[in-house]
C-alpha cells in the first residue's frame, strides 16, 4: 500500500476548456507510423496529454487575455513596447530591451556579435561559449555563429538517485580550467542557463551564479543569463537556500539578474505567453546598439521584434504574474507531485524533481537498449502508444553528433521528459501519466530501441525519420526487470 500525496490545488477556477480527446490505440500507431516515429511530427490532434513542453503551451490569465486587447500596433513605438520595456527595468533591472520573436530569436542577434567582439581581440583562436549547460537551440546558435559550446555542469548532476539541490550549478573548477585552457579573450561568453533545461529543470543556487560572476569580472567576460525559467530558479532558492528563506520572489530575481550582464529569455515559460522572447542589456549600450542593428533584418524592428503589440502586453503581464508565490508554490508542486508518484511505482527519475518537468531515467529504466539506440525515445514512444501522452526525449537524439567527428557520443544522460505545461493540466490528468507508467514499467524488457531513416544535419530530432530496431533483450532485459522491481517501494 503506498499513501497518496496530495498536491496543492491549483489557484486558479477554469473559464474556459479545450476538448482533448484520447484516439484509439490502432489510429495511435498508424499515426505514428506515418511520422517516421518522431513524435514531433504527430498531429496534435492525435494525442491527448501534451507533454512534449512547456515552451508556448501554458493558459494566460484573464489579466492576460484583456491585455490582448490594448495592443498598439504601430510599427515603430507602440505603448505596449513601452510598457515591456519599463516592466523589464523594473523586475530585472535592465533599462536596455529589445523584444524577439522567442528564445532563439534573442540567441541569433546576440551571439554573432559576442562572437565578433571575442575575434577582435584574438582573431586568431576560435571562440567559445561555457555554459552550465547549452540548451539545444543555444547551442545551435553558438555554433551558427561560429564558435564552440562547451559545458561545465556539476558531475553530481549526472547521478539522477543523487538528492543534491543544485544539480544545476556551474563546476567551477571546470569553468576556471576550460577558461586557462581556451584563454580568457576568446571567451565569448559565459552562460548561466536558470534554471538548467538540460539536467532536468534544476535550480542554480544564488552562491554559484555569484561565483561565476566573480571568475567572469576578473576575467572581463560578459556573464549572459538565459532566463526562460527565472522564476522557477529564484522559488528554489528562497525555498532551499536559509540565506533568502524570509526573502520575496521579486527580490531573488532581482539579485540573480544583478549577477548577469545581459540576458536572453524564452518568454514562452516563466513569461506566460505562447510566444515571445527578449534580449536585455543591463549596461553595455553598445553592445545593446550593435544587437538592435541586428535585429532589425531578423526579427523586425527593434520594438516589436517580431511580436505584435498585443503579444508584448501579454508579456508585460505574465512576467509580472509569474512571480506569485502561491502561483509557484502551485506549478513546481504539481511537478513535485507526478514526480512522486512515478517514484511510488519505481520509475527512477532525477531527483529531487526540477521546476517544469520530471525527467524519467531511461538508462535505468531501459539497461538493454544503449545510448546509441535512443533509450527515452524509445520510452517516449512507449508512453505514446500505451496512453496517448507525448513526451520528449532528452539525451543522444537531442544531443546530436560530434561536430567535429560526427561520430554518435552518448549524453552524459538518458532522460525522458515529462514537461508540464503551465496552468494547463490539472492534477488528474498527473495521475493519469502516472498511471500510463505502471503499464511501461511492466513492458520495459521488451521495448525496441530506434536508428534514424533519414537524419537531418542540424537540430535532427525535430525532423528525423526513425524505425524500432531490436535491442539484444538477453541478460540485460532480465537486468531491466531486476533493478525495475529493486526501485520497487517495499
Ligand atoms: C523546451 F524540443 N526550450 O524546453 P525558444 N533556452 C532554454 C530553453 O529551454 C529554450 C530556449 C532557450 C524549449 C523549446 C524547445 O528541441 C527543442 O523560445 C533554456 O524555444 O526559441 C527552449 O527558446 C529557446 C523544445 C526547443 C525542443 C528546442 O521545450
Amino acid at each position: 500500500m503506498t499513501t497518496r500525496v496530495r498536491p496543492l490545488p491549483e489557484p486558479f477556477r477554469i473559464k474556459m476548456v479545450e476538448p482533448i480527446r484520447l484516439a484509439p490505440p490502432d489510429q495511435r500507431r498508424r499515426a505514428l507510423q506515418q511520422a517516421g516515429w518522431n513524435l514531433f511530427l504527430l498531429d496534435a490532434e492525435d494525442v491527448y496529454i501534451d507533454l512534449l513542453t512547456d515552451s508556448g503551451t501554458g493558459a494566460m490569465s484573464d489579466r492576460q487575455w484583456a491585455g490582448l486587447m490594448l495592443g498598439d500596433e504601430s510599427y515603430a513605438g507602440s505603448r505596449n513596447y513601452l510598457h515591456l520595456r519599463d516592466t523589464v527595468r523594473e523586475l530585472f533591472g535592465y533599462p536596455y530591451t529589445i523584444p524577439t520573436h522567442q528564445g532563439r530569436g534573442a540567441e541569433q542577434i546576440l551571439f554573432p556579435e559576442l562572437v565578433t567582439r571575442a575575434l577582435a581581440r584574438r582573431p586568431d583562436v576560435q571562440p567559445v561559449f561555457i555554459s552550465n549547460f547549452h540548451f539545444d537551440t543555444t547551442k545551435a546558435h553558438v555554433e551558427m555563429a561560429g564558435a564552440r559550446a562547451l559545458n561545465v555542469l556539476t558531475p553530481r548532476a549526472t547521478d539522477t538517485a543523487d538528492p543534491y539541490p543544485w544539480k544545476g550549478n556551474f563546476d567551477l573548477d571546470a569553468l576556471r580550467a576550460a577558461i586557462a585552457q581556451h584563454g580568457a579573450a576568446s571567451v565569448a561568453g559565459i552562460v548561466a542557463t536558470l534554471t538548467c533545461n538540460s539536467a532536468g529543470g534544476q535550480p542554480v543556487s544564488m552562491d554559484n551564479l555569484a561565483a561565476v560572476r566573480e571568475i567572469a569580472t576578473r576575467h572581463g567576460i560578459p556573464v549572459v543569463l538565459d532566463v526562460a525559467r527565472y522564476a522557477e530558479n529564484a522559488w528554489f532558492i528562497r525555498e532551499r537556500d536559509p540565506a533568502w528563506a524570509g526573502a520575496s520572489i521579486a527580490e531573488i530575481v532581482r539579485a540573480m539578474f544583478d549577477l548577469g550582464d545581459m540576458f536572453t529569455m524564452s518568454a514562452k515559460k516563466d513569461g506566460l505567453v505562447n510566444i515571445g522572447g527578449l534580449c536585455c542589456f543591463r549596461d553595455d549600450e553598445d553592445l545593446f546598439r550593435a544587437v538592435q542593428a541586428r535585429c532589425v533584418p531578423m526579427e523586425g524592428f527593434v520594438t516589436y521584434g517580431g511580436l505584435a503589440g498585443r503579444d508584448m502586453e501579454a508579456l508585460a503581464v505574465g512576467l509580472r504574474e509569474s512571480l506569485q508565490q502561491e502561483y509557484l508554490d502551485y506549478r513546481i508542486g504539481q511537478v513535485a507531485y507526478l514526480g512522486e508518484r512515478l517514484q511510488q511505482q519505481g520509475i527512477p527519475i532525477q531527483t529531487p524533481t526540477g521546476g517544469h518537468a520530471v525527467f524519467v531515467d531511461a538508462r535505468r529504466m531501459l539497461p538493454h537498449i544503449p545510448a546509441h539506440r535512443f533509450p527515452a525515445h524509445s520510452l517516449a514512444v512507449a508512453l505514446y502508444l500505451e496512453g496517448g501522452v507525448r513526451a520528449v526525449e532528452i539525451g543522444s537524439l537531442l544531443l546530436g553528433r560530434n561536430p567535429l567527428t560526427g561520430e554518435q557520443e552518448p549524453a552524459p544522460m538518458e532522460l525522458l521528459r515529462l514537461t508540464i505545461p503551465r496552468r494547463t493540466y490539472t492534477h488528474s490528468h498527473m495521475d493519469y501519466v502516472a498511471d500510463v507508467f505502471g503499464d511501461l514499467r511492466r513492458m520495459a524488457a521488451t521495448l525496441p530501441g530506434y536508428d534514424f531513416e533519414w537524419e537531418p544535419a542540424v537540430l535532427r530530432h525535430f525532423t528525423a525519420r526513425l524505425k524500432p530496431v531490436a535491442c539484444d533483450g538477453g541478460a540485460a532485459a532480465a537486468q531491466s526487470r531486476e533493478s525495475a522491481a529493486q526501485a520497487q517501494p517495499a
